[in-house]
């Protein structure tokens, strides 16, 4: 040993962790006890890192999920050793396919008795690492903040995602020397800006191009130059993901309705931080002779699934930055208008249903009075089945990182999490968590966790007694249905208020506004629990493929 070392104060395992965890910026930990992580909730006490506990390890991973979500910084998790890993690997895979940089910390039984059958043991590196860019144990106390550091860097460095380290019992109980120093994280805007001569030349020829982006947009900062280019050329945006929101709703270049026609129109398409999966047809929702332009922060993990007349991947704002400078471009305004009637027609055969007033409630008037009262930094949230889908497609998003889904891994159970985090992240701003009532069952509980830390999200439930996403497709193939029913008109209403929360039951849209004014003006966590048409069935072409 140096004499250094010797010199160096000595720290048990956990307040490494957390010294660690300080240094990176990261303030809060989200959690639910187990006696493995002691030594780290210790540590966290003593450098000032909240800790956040929550009813189920799956909300507890959503949350530092919805963390990174929100605020473009790793959330992190500790879990405890065995089933509370094996509780948060749902939300370990969501953050994979997701893009969202978290670390995941878990307990382990010790290593001094591995094999033995101490309580809790399971080796969870196996299972979790082909869901994480990196996953290890340390072996001794001293190699606890390298470890932590590597692992923030694998999540942050792109394409991000989520890492995970457990801690052996002993391990982390025990004492090694502090150490200030450490990596730093990489810039997530920063990255190589590769020749886009080629790229350059067909957006100068093109005649019809729109752009279609999503979430890796958003974690490659990308937003101002997507902006400043479409605006530049005079090129339609059309967004998924967490890219919704990063050109406002309302901008005279953004379209949402009119998306078959501008991708299938298009004689070009700059495809920029999304995949080409089922969300985009597996590249057939472009026509036929779109020619394509992908961006991406790094090459991507599957092969497109049809070719492409250029690739660029790096920093994502300096590529759409040296497009802006180097190609020019033909005039775009009759394509431009083209969409734009398109989208208002479209928009316009919307009011019927957003104007209905059926009882139970159609779930489009219950979105079209949301708008009006939604601010337009308000952070939306959507778990559930047709219910999310009717918001996610006529609800306006105006700011980056204010349009939460649970992305193409489709977890339900993610929202009472990512609301959580979203409120603890942004508490001045409205938190509107829209649930299904099948949605609810999964972390119903958290409502207890939101009542106890004061964190006043709304949720708003659409309550139409059934898994309508799964009812009428089964009904539709097979002409019946089963497993797809729940009780009609339960009043989860008053699960909220037996946790602490405030409840609304609502059964007419009249009584709609008032129950939603309430509700944001209650100061405790709230539900408002809508009665809903089972029978109104979303128009969807295909949800498996
Ligand atoms: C963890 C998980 N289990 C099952 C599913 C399959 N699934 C997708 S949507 C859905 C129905 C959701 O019902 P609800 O939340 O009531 O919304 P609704 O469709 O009725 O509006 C189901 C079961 C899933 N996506 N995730
Ligand atoms: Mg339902």
């Amino acid at each position: 040993m140096s004499a250094d070392t010797q010199d160096a104060t000595q720290l048990h395992g956990g307040r490494l962790v957390a010294k660690r965890l300080k240094a990176h910026g990261i303030t809060r930990l989200f959690t639910l006890s187990g006696g493995h992580l002691f030594s780290i909730f210790d540590g966290c006490r003593e450098e000032g890192i909240e800790l956040v506990d929550v009813r189920h390890e799956s909300a507890a991973t959503f949350a530092a999920e919805g963390w990174a979500k929100v605020t473009r910084q790793p959330g992190v998790a500790a879990l405890t050793a065995g089933p509370g890993v094996t509780n948060g690997m749902s939300a370990i895979a969501s953050a994979q396919q997701n893009g969202s940089p978290i670390l995941v910390l878990g307990g382990r039984a010790p290593a001094m008795r591995w094999g033995q059958g101490s309580l809790q043991e399971i080796d969870h590196v196996p299972f979790v690492r082909p869901l994480t860019k990196l996953a290890a144990t340390p072996e001794t106390t001293a190699e606890i903040p390298g470890l932590i550091d590597e692992a923030l860097v694998a999540a942050v460095t792109p394409h991000s995602g989520p890492a995970f380290v457990d801690f052996p019992l002993d391990v982390v109980f025990s004492e090694a020397p502090e150490s200030d120093e450490g990596l730093s994280l990489p810039d997530a805007a920063a990255g190589p800006v590769p020749d886009v001569a080629r790229a350059a030349a067909l957006l100068r020829d093109a005649e019809r191009p729109v752009i279609m982006a999503g979430t890796n947009l958003y974690w490659g900062h990308g937003e101002v130059a997507l902006l400043a280019l479409a605006q530049e050329l005079g090129i339609p945006v059309f967004l998924n993901g967490l890219a919704r929101g990063c050109v406002p709703a309302d901008h005279e270049l953004f379209f949402s309705r009119a998306r078959s026609n501008g991708l299938k129109g298009a004689d070009l398409a700059l495809v920029v931080g999304v995949p080409m999966d089922f969300r985009l047809g597996f590249g057939q929702s472009f026509g036929e002779e779109t020619e394509l332009v992908v961006v991406d922060r790094a090459e991507p993990s599957r092969d497109h699934p049809r070719p492409v007349a250029a690739e660029l991947y790096g920093s994502i704002g300096g590529i759409l930055d040296a497009l802006r400078t180097s190609a020019g471009g033909s005039d775009t305004r009759a394509w431009v208008a083209d969409l734009r009637a398109a989208e208002t027609e479209k928009r316009q055969a919307e009011r019927a249903e957003l104007d209905d007033d059926r009882a139970p409630l159609h779930p489009m008037r219950l979105y079209r009075e949301l708008g009006e009262l939604l601010d337009r930094d308000a952070i939306v949230i959507g778990d559930g089945g047709d219910f999310v889908s009717f918001a996610g497609r006529v609800m306006d998003t105006y700011q980056p990182g204010c349009w939460l889904d649970p992305g193409p891994f489709g977890c339900l159970g993610c929202g009472p999490g990512y609301a959580l985090a979203a409120k603890l992240a942004h508490p001045e701003r409205q938190v509107l968590l829209l649930l299904g009532d099948g949605a609810f069952g999964f972390s119903g509980m958290e409502f207890d966790t939101l009542a106890r830390h004061g964190v006043d999200v709304v949720a708003v439930m659409g309550n139409n007694g059934i898994w309508a996403l799964e009812k009428h497709p089964m009904e539709f193939l097979y002409g019946y249905s089963v497993a797809a029913d729940l009780r009609p008109g339960t009043r989860y209403d008053q699960v909220v208020e037996a946790l602490g929360g405030h409840g609304e039951l609502v059964s007419q849209p009249s009584e709609l506004r008032p129950a939603l004014d309430r509700a944001f003006s209650a100061g405790a966590p709230a539900l408002v629990n809508v009665l809903t048409d089972p029978e109104v069935v979303y128009p969807r072409r295909s949800n498996l493929a």
